[in-house]
């Protein structure tokens, strides 16, 4: 859609779309709160839960993610390009140095292809290209080969889970993010990183095979089979199981220049528009709704939702991002910390958890990225002011179990040193390490374009 198009349907930004600019802050010292921040949260994980995949920051000690029982350092892992583009060479020679000498992945578990592309995969290849160190090129390789049976489908689409020595697969009941949504730039990195094109190749196969399935008004589902092709959920959203699908289809146009990638997204993207797009409470909401027959579901949203505003603006549909973003800053403004879901209709809480979510920090930071509006960077600080506030602990940052009590739940997920913690220095820092016009960040924050060395 043009901007024409955009205001007769209602999506344009209307007036006063973002908060008025408020007083005048001193973005390099917010960035160096973000520094400490990052600085006394490794330390504490580096001494008391090194090499565990997370830390428990209320109670002390650490636990795995990826396998039960079978940590690989997937904070290290996530940390990498996070340390590097603050300059924090000293942890981060730590980090490189555990990878090298215990980082294995020959182990006998199976694990989500989606979670081990998104944050491994995409985490060892961007702390390579941050570093230029061949090991951690080498381990993505190692991951990646021992998860490509996952996609020896009848659709092509891949297996949920493969155990990473005997390369067996189970789960063939899938969704679209862990379909689409879990590879392909991470994929496209390595080949063009080690010159195998098998690996670019099954992935973008991939994320148009679940393409080709959309609905006649060009809507998918959020759950399949990958075994036959068959839709087994109905319910059409942005959000969560589908969001990095519509993130990657445009990753991969832009990474690869695959037009077959961006005439997907942009089929997709104004059925959303079209479709989806919702304006019952005043702000542009995106409601779930019957993947063949567009009928409402029901306007739910989850915080994971809140990246939308970001790639719509990255799409080419800047003025319909900004104004995807004023109802999620209304939110923060109500709620503070975001609830994991909610209703807007009457913003009724429907699940109060949080789990350190980025997502709106990172849908305001790619909005800035694109129109450099001083405004982004206010809802960040307070995102950031929020975390300091209600997720310190005494051995880093919490989830919070209730966003309204502040009660929090001892887990700090590997995301949060890939994602928040880049997004917030990034925006307050204008670090010379990375290259704000010409740049690319994954799913999971990871830079796999963009790192200046
Ligand atoms: C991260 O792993 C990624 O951002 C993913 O795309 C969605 N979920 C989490 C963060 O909430």
């Amino acid at each position: 859609m043009n901007r024409r198009q955009l205001i007769a349907a209602g999506l344009a930004a209307t007036a006063a779309p973002l908060p008025a600019a408020t007083p005048r802050e001193d973005w390099q010292a917010l960035a160096g709160e973000v520094k400490a921040a990052m600085r006394f949260a490794f330390a504490a994980y580096r001494q008391i839960a090194w090499g565990q995949d997370e830390v428990k920051p209320v109670s002390g000690g650490g636990q795995s993610f990826l396998i039960p029982g079978a940590s690989v350092g997937l904070s290290i892992v996530e940390a990498l390009d996070t340390l590097w583009l603050m300059g924090l060479d000293a942890e981060l020679e730590d980090a490189v140095r555990w990878i090298h000498q215990r980082l294995t992945f020959d182990l006998d578990g199976d694990a989500q292809v989606f979670e081990a592309s998104i944050r491994l995969v995409g985490g060892l290849l961007s702390g390579h290209l941050a570093t230029g160190d061949a090991r951690l090129l080498e381990l993505a390789h190692d991951l990646a080969s021992r998860m490509m049976p996952c996609f020896e489908t009848p659709t092509g689409m891949p297996m949920r889970y493969v155990n990473l020595r005997t390369g067996k697969t189970r789960d063939g009941q899938s969704f679209p993010a862990e379909i689409g949504g879990g590879m392909a730039p991470e994929y496209v990195t390595l080949s063009r990183l080690t010159g195998e094109r098998r690996f670019a190749d099954k992935a973008v196969a991939a994320m148009l095979a679940l393409h080709a399935r959309r609905s006649k008004i060009g809507l998918v589902g959020d759950t399949i089979d990958v075994t036959t092709g068959q839709w087994v959920g109905r319910r059409a959203t942005v959000g969560p199981p589908t969001d990095s699908y519509l993130e990657y289809l445009w990753d991969t146009w832009r990474l690869t220049g695959d037009v077959r990638c961006r005439d997907a997204y942009r089929v997709e993207t104004a059925a959303i528009l079209a479709r989806m797009a919702d304006r019952t409470t005043g702000d542009l909401w995106f409601a779930n709704v019957d993947f063949e027959t567009g009928a409402k579901l029901s306007l739910r949203q989850s915080e994971l939702s809140a990246y939308y505003g970001g790639l719509l603006s990255e799409g080419g549909d800047h003025d319909a991002g900004v104004a995807a973003m004023t109802g999620w800053i209304a939110a923060q403004d109500r709620y503070g910390v975001l609830p994991e879901a909610f209703d807007p209709t009457d913003w009724r809480v429907l699940a109060p958890t949080n789990a350190l979510r980025p997502e709106l920090a990172d849908g305001a930071f790619t909005l800035w990225l694109h129109d450099r509006d001083e405004r982004w960077r206010h809802v960040v600080a307070k995102h950031f002011r929020l975390m300091i506030a209600k997720n310190k602990a005494p051995h880093g940052f919490s989830g919070l179990k209730d966003v309204r009590t502040g009660a929090q739940d001892d887990a700090c997920p590997g995301y949060w040193w890939s994602e928040q913690m880049k997004y917030y220095w990034l925006i307050f820092s204008d670090t010379k390490r990375f290259d704000y016009k010409d740049n690319y960040l994954s799913t999971e924050g990871n830079v796999l374009k963009g790192l200046r060395r």
